[in-house]
Formats: structure tokens, C-alpha cells, sequence
């Protein structure tokens, strides 16, 4: 019986004694290896009573084990919901509370502030640890090293990765077998990945980029991953001589130009650098194809749409572009008010539509329905054009999203929180120009008659709630916000006022 996604990323690896990951330690996993303790995860899974369809909420340190739990769940037809390390238990209780999560597996060192989220919600929990321990790898250990795959439509859900919102609230994009499976066979192809190629990999596991791209592909072509825990300078130019392929964000690529060492001596057996979560400045495109005669291939994705355009790998990479929609995904750009299609080369929202496309947001179909529409287009939230080569450029944003280095922040979460704050009455987060992680969260606050703000309290207090790379780096006070004749705060007045100030900021810290 077929489970489509596990017949093509993992199934024929059963028992190969290829290499599947090397960590920077020198020590390997084969496939057959990883394989059979996956397996052993499956059953582990089903002995503790899910059935496929359930979740499992996964925070946990980057590891082979942390890939082997989402192997099992792809096998067992289980729902797998990898977290952001950096999420405070505030926020993972969020997650738990509306998946459901039947289990939640996270690093001993969260355990004690996950207690009570699981209890409250009548969770599982387990831990699993970066150097490969735990009490669910001690459940697996008995089991045997193969396990019968659980049959899956190609339309059921593979996984549920939680994105935020306009309003706040989080939403978990339901990522189905079909929108993974397509997504990585088309990359393979277009960027031209066989059984021959090293990923140099830096990225963290539980987003899209350094999951669903990275690794997938990897997979599919049953090639080999330098495994990085995380994006570390030293280890990136130690390892890159045997590497062909580095995927990240643009931070990596600056940090890598700040470093002498990085050359094109370094960069000669690579063939192919890709960037995307975060648009590339042209200056780094620039710099790193004066410094190694690589051009930076740019591509472009979301959450609950995988990638959608991509330069070519062969003919021009136009830089600050994200290049053509890929084989398979339709597009449109549309009067961001009507919906209605623009003429080639104006600017408006970018829909897309195509296998990659997520099937909705779980239990929200008020949401779904404005994002999703019933033929299929998704509306992005982003402002882009395509010029007369084809060629989409990114032109802004519709929805009011900071990235900084690659990671997601909305401001109306950072807000919600700081509007909790002692003595404000109100706050404006803004994001701003910031030398490595290309944009800086600010926070603007108002505060209430008389109240004198304490700036370092409200900082740490933030702190206890939301994920750091979300927390303000800088908070100004202002008298009032800038408001225009509809009361909605001027966002881009702020984010002109405070660019300079906190650009200087950070070059004092
Ligand atoms: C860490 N910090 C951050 C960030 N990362 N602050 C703001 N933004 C960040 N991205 C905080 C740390 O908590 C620490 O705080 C301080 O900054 C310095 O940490 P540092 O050691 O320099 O950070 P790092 O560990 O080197 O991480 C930076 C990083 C990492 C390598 C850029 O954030 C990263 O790997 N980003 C990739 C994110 C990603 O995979 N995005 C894909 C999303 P303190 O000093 O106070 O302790 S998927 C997606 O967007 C779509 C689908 C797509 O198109 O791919
Ligand atoms: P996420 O919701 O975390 O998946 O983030 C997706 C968002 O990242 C997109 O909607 C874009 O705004 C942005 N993004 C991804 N790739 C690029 C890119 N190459 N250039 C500009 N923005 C990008």
C-alpha cells in the first residue's frame, strides 16, 4: 500500500550503507542507520497509542534523531509539528493547545517549562536531546528496526508548520504529502541536485527552508548533508571545501563576506549557492560574486506555499530578482484591492497556485478563505512585478511582517505584548535596517498620563514571553503616535525616524 512522501524520500534508502549525515565531529549516519532508528521512532509512536492524522509537536535541538522523528512520522502517518527552539513556553503552549498535539517531545532542558503545558492540555511528553538521549529514544530502543508504512492518500497531511498573522494569532499552514513531495521533485530538478552532491547544512530543521528544501531534497536524490547544529562561521569554512551546495539566508552570506578566510579558493568545488526567507541586498549579490565567481541563485517560498519562483540555475541570475515561477506553479499579480489581474509589469499582490499550495489553515476557515481562493490562488501578502524577461521582482510587503535573519515577526504579537506593559498605553514595532540580520525590531511606546516607563523592565518582561528573536533590540517613547487622517499609525514614518538612530545603536553595541 502506497504513502507516497515515504516511498520517495525514504524508502529507498532502507538499508543503504551510503553516508546520509556527517556532523562536524567526524562522525557519520548512513542511511540504513538512520532508517532503522526512524523506524524504531514509529513504533514508539504507535505503541504510545497515536493513530495517523494525530500530531506530534516537536521542540528539540537540531540532530539526526530530530530528522528521524520526522521520518517516523511520515511513516506512520502522523502529523509532524516542528517548533522554533527559541519559543518560550508561553508560546509553545499556544501551538500544543490548538494542534492538539498528542505528544510533545522537546530537550530535557525544557522539560520542567513544558509540565504544566502538557498537563493542561492532556499531551504526552517525552524528551529527546541534541547529543541523541532521552526518554523517547529509551521507549524506542526495544523496538524492532523495521516498521510496516502506514498507507497515505497523496492529499492527506504530512505536516503542520504554524505561521503568524496579521492579527496575532498564529496560524498552522497543513502541509499536505502531495505540496512536499512535488515541491522537492521540482527543485531537485531545476537546481540540478543528484546522488553526487554535499549540502552544507546551517539551517535550523523546523522551518521550511532547512526541512522541506534542504533536506527533502537531500533525500529524494539519496545524497549527503554536512549537518551543522546551527550557522557557525568557523565550521562553514572548514567544511565548505567538500561540500557542492550551501542553503541559507542572506546573514550567512554577510557574515561569510566579513570573514577573509572566505575565498574563492574556499569556493572552488561548490556549485551552487542558494538564498532566500529574506531578500539579498544587491551589495551582497555584488560582493560575493567579486569575491568566489559564484552568482548567489535567488528563490523565493512561504510557509504554506514551499517555493514558488526561482532564478535558473542555467542562463542569467538576475539579481534582485527571485527569478521565474517554478514548472509547476502558476502566477498572477492582482490589484491588491479587487483581485483583479494587472497588466504585465505593474505592480500588485502575487498569487500563486499549484501542487506546492497548502491545503488551508487548521481550523480556521475564516482565515482560509481570505487567503485561499476557491480556484486555488493563494495570495501571498507580498508586492511584486515581473518584467518583460519573466523575471518576478519582490517590490514589498501587503502584510506588516519584520524578517530579521530569516526568521518571521509580526508585529501585532510584539504589540499585544507590549501594550500588557506596565504604564503603556500603546506601542508601534517596526522593523529597521540592521546590519546582519537585514532588518531590527524597534519598539515605539507610548505611555500612560504620568507614568514614567521603565525601559529595561519592559524589555525582560517581554523577554519571558516571546522568542528573543522577536524581542525589540531598541525602545524609543514618543509623546504619541504619527497617525494619518484614519487614525492608522504611520508605520513608515516611525521606520524613517528610528532607522539612523538604531543603526547607530547597533554600532555602539
Ligand atoms: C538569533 N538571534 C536573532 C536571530 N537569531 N535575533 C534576531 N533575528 C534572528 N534571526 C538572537 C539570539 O537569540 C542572540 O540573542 C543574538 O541574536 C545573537 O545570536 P547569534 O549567535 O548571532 O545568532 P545565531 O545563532 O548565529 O543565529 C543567526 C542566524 C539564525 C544564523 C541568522 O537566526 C538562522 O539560522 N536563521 C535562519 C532562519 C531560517 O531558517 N529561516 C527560514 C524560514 P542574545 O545575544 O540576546 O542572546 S522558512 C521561510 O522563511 C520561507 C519558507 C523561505 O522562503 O525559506
Ligand atoms: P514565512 O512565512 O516564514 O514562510 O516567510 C515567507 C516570507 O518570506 C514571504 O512571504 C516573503 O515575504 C519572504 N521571502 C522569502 N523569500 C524571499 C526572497 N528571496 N526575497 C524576499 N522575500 C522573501
Amino acid at each position: 500500500m502506497p504513502n507516497p512522501l515515504y516511498d520517495a524520500l525514504f524508502a529507498p534508502h532502507e538499508g543503504s550503507p551510503s553516508v546520509f549525515l556527517e556532523m562536524p565531529d567526524g562522525s557519520a549516519f548512513t542511511y540504513a542507520a538512520f532508517l532503522g532508528q526512524a523506524a524504531q521512532f514509529a513504533h514508539a509512536l504507535k505503541a504510545a497509542g497515536l493513530e495517523p492524522g494525530d500530531r506530534v509537536a516537536v521542540q528539540i535541538a537540531k540532530s539526526p534523531q530530530a530528522l528521524a522523528v520526522y521520518a517516523a512520522c511520515v511513516q506512520t502517518g502522523i502529523i509532524f509539528l516542528p517548533l522554533n527552539t527559541a519559543y518560550t513556553a508561553t508560546e509553545v503552549a499556544y501551538f500544543v493547545t490548538d494542534s492538539g498535539a498528542k505528544i510533545v517531545l522537546c530537550d530535557e532542558s525544557l522539560a520542567e517549562g513544558l509540565t504544566p503545558v502538557a498537563q493542561a492540555t492532556g499531551a504526552r511528553l517525552e524528551t529527546l536531546n541534541g547529543n541523541g538521549t532521552g526518554s523517547f529514544v529509551d521507549l524506542s530502543l526495544t523496538h524492532p528496526t523495521q516498521f510496516e508504512t502506514t498507507p497515505r492518500d497523496a492529499d492527506d497531511l504530512a505536516a503542520f508548520l504554524y505561521t503568524s498573522g496579521t492579527t496575532g494569532r498564529s496560524k498552522g499552514a497543513m502541509l499536505t504529502q502531495t505540496n512536499l513531495l512535488s515541491n522537492a521533485q521540482t527543485l531537485k530538478d531545476v537546481w540540478h541536485f543528484t546522488s553526487n552532491d554535499v549540502l552544507l547544512h546551517a539551517l535550523p530543521i523546523f522551518h521550511t527552508h532547512g526541512l522541506f528544501v534542504g533536506t527533502n531534497i537531500m533525500l529524494l536524490t539519496g545524497g549527503r548533508m554536512l549537518f551543522l547544529p546551527r550557522f557557525d562561521v568557523d565550521q562553514v569554512i572548514a567544511l565548505m571545501p567538500r561540500a557542492t551546495s550551501v542553503m541559507g539566508v542572506p546573514t550567512f552570506y554577510t557574515r561569510l563576506l566579513a570573514d577573509a578566510r572566505f575565498n574563492s579558493d574556499l569556493t572552488a568545488r561548490m556549485r551552487l549557492f542558494i538564498s532566500g526567507s529574506a531578500p539579498m541586498l544587491s551589495e551582497t549579490h555584488h560582493a560575493f560574486a567579486d569575491r568566489t565567481d559564484h552568482t548567489i541563485l535567488e528563490r523565493y517560498g512561504m510557509t504554506e506555499t514551499n517555493m514558488n519562483t526561482s532564478n535558473p540555475y542555467e542562463g542569467e541570475r538576475r539579481i534582485g530578482s527571485v527569478g521565474f515561477p517554478l514548472p509547476d506553479v502558476d502566477m498572477k499579480i492582482t490589484d491588491p484591492e479587487t483581485g483583479a489581474p494587472l497588466p504585465q509589469g505593474e505592480t500588485g499582490m502575487i498569487e500563486v497556485r499549484g501542487p506546492n499550495v497548502f491545503k488551508g489553515y487548521w481550523q480556521m476557515p475564516e482565515k482560509t478563505a481570505q487567503e485561499l481562493r476557491p480556484d486555488g490562488f493563494f495570495i501571498t501578502g507580498d508586492l511584486g512585478r515581473v518584467d518583460d524577461d519573466g523575471y518576478v521582482y519582490i517590490v514589498g510587503r501587503g502584510k506588516d511582517l519584520i524578517i530579521s535573519g530569516g526568521y518571521n515577526v509580526y508585529p501585532k504579537e510584539v504589540e499585544q505584548v507590549l501594550d500588557a506593559q506596565p504604564g503603556v498605553l500603546e506601542s508601534a514595532v517596526i522593523g529597521v535596517p540592521h546590519p546582519d540580520f537585514g532588518e531590527g525590531v524597534v519598539g515605539v511606546l507610548v505611555a500612560h498620563d504620568d507614568a514614567t516607563l521603565d525601559l529595561d523592565a519592559i524589555l525582560a518582561s517581554a523577554a519571558s514571553d516571546l522568542a528573543k528573536y522577536k524581542c525589540p533590540r531598541r525602545l524609543f517613547v514618543l509623546p504619541e503616535l504619527p497617525r494619518n487622517a484614519m487614525g492608522k499609525v504611520q508605520k513608515n514614518a516611525l521606520r524613517e525616524a528610528y532607522a539612523l538612530a538604531f543603526m547607530e545603536s547597533v554600532g555602539d553595541s
